[in-house]
């Protein structure tokens, strides 16, 4: 009879949280981190009133963000880059400081010349120094699932060690596209959980009908 309690008022407390209205991360709130071994040159700091993440250099950084990614999970930011156009600009949820090089499933990129070299991870556009500011709705969890404590920014840039920034705003992570902060861009495009070689193309296809250039 305690263990059947016990499980009530787990199920109680995860349904609370998964009800939760998602909000963007203010940064400032959060110990931004150096990532792995990949912290090499360059900053992490905010501006924005902590909702936006800049990094300079070649940098990949992290911040202990629990989150628990589920089949309708969208991961919403608003990118942009400047200066040297960098190896890989990506987002990834970790559940340690730790990452392997063909087992990079639940990293996201975004562009970069190296990004399309990663086959074990998510591309999601060929994002480039220069292109602006962009937002994307990703649908993260057509691509993965699971428990995270950590969300890890990419900045990465390995032949030059200074000259390439990039900036990170309003990152949210929501349960589903009606539990986000922000509104959902004009008919957000599905898609079907996609093999993985084929989704890079259907991931572009996606990313296609869900960037938006932001004024
Ligand atoms: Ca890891
Ligand atoms: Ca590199």
């Amino acid at each position: 009879m305690k263990f059947f309690t016990k499980i009530l008022v787990a199920s109680a407390f995860l349904t609370g949280l998964s009800s939760a209205q998602a909000a963007f991360i203010n940064f400032d709130d959060y110990t931004i981190s150096g990532y792995a071994n990949q912290d090499k040159s360059g900053s992490a700091t905010t501006s924005d009133a902590g909702f936006t993440l800049d990094l300079a250099g070649n940098t990949w950084v992290d911040v202990l963000f629990n989150s628990t990614i589920t089949s309708t999970s969208i991961l919403n930011f608003t990118f942009e880059a400047t200066g040297l156009n960098a190896e890989l600009y990506g987002i990834a949820f970790d559940t340690d400081d730790s990452y392997v090089y063909n087992d990079m499933g639940t990293f996201s990129f975004v562009g970069g010349s190296q990004a399309s070299e990663i086959t074990s991870a998510n591309i999601f556009d060929n994002y480039t120094s220069g292109d602006g500011s962009v937002s994307y709705s990703i649908n993260v969890g057509d691509f993965f699932t699971g428990a995270f404590n950590r969300l890890v920014f990419i900045l990465d840039n390995d032949a030059n060690a200074s000259g390439s920034f990039a900036s990170f705003t309003n990152v949210e992570v929501c349960d589903s596209a009606a539990a986000c902060a922000t509104s959902a861009p004009s008919a957000p495009t599905a898609v079907s959980s996609p093999t993985h070689l084929g989704f890079i193309g259907l991931s572009l296809f996606a990313i296609a009908a869900l960037r938006r250039k932001v004024k």
